[in-house]
């Protein structure tokens, strides 16, 4: 028996459809012309993030709709509950406490009667301090060599948010530290990260919460051999090479290295959620201690702002409305996040964790079927290069999708007047998009006729264009959090867990279970689907040379 009412049954619900119909057929030219306002009034400024969802197909009305669909669904209980350490990831029974991490010292955040915050900045400390002796080059590899080359050994949660953070963060970084990313159990993977690298100068960080998982122990071990192997098998090495960040003491002891090289996180940090966790050991590497406080100081201004701020002035929740308002009323299936920022390269990469991990779901939290869209695909690259290449289909293809430009007004690097025409296109990109151009224009063009079509551009296609300072450590923590509240309003629009990922669960088993049937020099009996099964024939038939 559903112990929650219904999304589609709540009143606000009802509203909205009904408000749907009467503004579909509006075009964001008229509600630009009607309304001079508009575009002073449709802004946010908080956390040090700019934002102009004027180019939305909303009204005021709109705005209010959406509000009370957050109120009538509970959505200020739910960010308590988050913040308050209670066990909102009900299908794992863990707290979700990503917000802990970056919780000032002195803080106090309760997580079954204790409080947190002392471990997260212990487990800092020693990171801190970790860090300070790699780059001062006082810790020494097995040689007596300083390190210089730092791969980092993860994947998903473990690695897609280190990634993401050093490509960000490049410009604060040491550039006399190299470093790289294994992720996938590809040998290709490990094979180039390590090419040209010296193991006596080399450390490896192994980042897994599990410490069980296949891609990274495999690739692990892979990492050991080729030290070992520098090293004529000498295990004393793996100490000098070795560190490992995990919520698993006894299974990183039992791989070989060192617990002391340990640096912990808890099972109440989901994996997506952790890249300011221990699993940021890469980026403090890479940046320093002191730029990492600053990075956490940035998510903790957007955690503060998201869990104080009125929802109609408030960033991720207005965001995260804004995307349900296109995911269930207009149908809209896909959203862009397109960052204006060569170092931002990695991060719609990154988002597409965060946001499909975490909403890709279809039960909702009392174990119904949801009747209604949850979670919208999210993708993106870094613009300009994107205009080049798909813009064509958001600008004038069938589907609407809509985007998130994230620009800044300081670039890190000054060159010349690129970027002015940097920042010129990411306006005249959402510009197009909302108000396009009409039949009329483009015959006064001169256009030839049976070109007309062709060169009209509908419009209406909306947008929210984020304007920042500069991008920053502080600022990339005040990113990454907004679309992690995003994430969160969703889940809790959509009354689904945004925690756990089942859905990964059994793609992996069964890959447990063919290993064997690939690996076996006898002929396995093979009790797969029949199309699996002769897969696995003819991969084990070409493999051996037979045809
Ligand atoms: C993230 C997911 C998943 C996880 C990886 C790696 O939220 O749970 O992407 O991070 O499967 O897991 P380990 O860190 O345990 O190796």
């Amino acid at each position: 028996m559903s112990t929650i009412t219904p999304l589609t049954t709540l009143p606000a619900w009802a509203a909205l459809t009904r408000h749907y119909e009467q503004i579909n057929g509006t075009h964001l030219r008229d509600l630009f012309a009607e309304d001079p306002g508009r575009a002073e009034r449709m802004v946010i400024e908080g956390a040090g993030l700019f934002l102009d969802y004027s180019k939305n197909r909303i009204t005021d009305e709109t705005v209010t709709l959406l509000v009370q669909l957050a109120e009538e669904t509970g959505l200020r209980a739910q960010i308590e509950k988050m913040f308050n350490g209670d066990k909102i990831n009900s299908t794992e029974e863990r707290a979700v406490l990503h917000t802990a991490l970056r919780a000032p010292e002195g803080a106090s955040v309760l997580q079954d009667g204790e409080n947190v915050v002392p471990a997260v900045h212990a487990v800092l400390a020693r990171m801190a301090g970790f860090s300070e002796r790699i780059r001062s080059g006082a810790w020494k590899g097995q040689s007596g060599l300083p390190i210089k080359s730092i791969v980092n050994i993860g994947i998903g949660g473990s690695d897609l948010g280190p990634v993401m953070a050093y490509e960000a963060l490049k410009h604060y970084s040491d550039r006399s530290l190299s470093f790289r990313f294994v992720s996938n159990v590809d040998g290709t993977d490990f094979l180039e990260a390590v090419q040209g690298l010296d193991p006596a100068q080399t450390l490896f960080i192994v980042c897994s919460k599990t410490f069980d998982t296949l891609e990274t122990i495999t690739n692990a071990e892979s990492a050991r051999d080729w030290l070992l192997k520098a090293f004529g098998g000498d295990e004393t090495a793996i100490a000098h090479h070795f560190v490992a960040v995990s919520t698993n003491k006894e299974k990183v002891g039992d791989f070989g290295i060192d617990v002391a090289n340990m640096f912990e996180f808890w099972d109440w940090v989901g994996g997506r959620y952790s890249m300011d966790a221990a699993i940021g050991l890469s980026t403090m590497l890479a940046i320093g201690p002191e730029r990492f406080g600053e990075l956490l100081a940035g998510f903790h201004e957007m955690d503060v702002h998201f869990r104080e701020t009125p929802f109609a002035r408030n960033l991720p929740v207005l965001m995260g409305l804004l995307s349900v308002w296109y995911n269930n009323f207009f149908g809209m299936q896909s959203l862009a996040v397109l960052p204006y920022e060569q170092y931002l390269k990695r991060f719609p990469a990154y988002l597409q964790q965060l946001t499909m991990e975490s909403n890709g779901k279809s039960i909702t939290l009392d174990g119904e079927r949801v009747d209604y869209q949850t979670g919208p695909i999210y993708w993106g690259e870094p613009g300009t290069n994107g205009q080049h290449s798909f813009y064509q289909l958001i600008h004038q293809g069938t589907r609407i999708i809509p985007c998130d430009f994230i620009a800044f007004v300081h670039p890190l690097t000054e060159l010349g007047r690129h970027h002015d025409l940097l920042m010129a296109n990411v306006f005249a990109q959402s510009e197009a998009l909302a108000i396009g151009k009409t039949e009329d224009e483009v015959k006064k063009e001169g256009t030839k006729e049976k070109l007309v079509p062709h060169k009209v551009f509908e419009g209406n296609r909306p947008s929210n264009t984020i304007l920042a300072d500069r991008l920053t450590p502080k600022t990339l923590g005040r990113l990454v959090a907004l679309y992690e509240h995003i994430v969160f309003t969703q889940g809790a629009i959509w009354g689904i867990n945004p925690f756990d990922q089942w859905g990964v669960q059994l793609g992996k088993l069964l890959a447990q279970q063919i290993i064997p049937d690939l690996e076996n020099p006898a002929e396995p009996t093979l009790r797969h689907n029949t199309s699996t099964n002769n897969l696995i024939r003819r991969y084990r038939r070409i493999k051996k040379g037979l045809s």
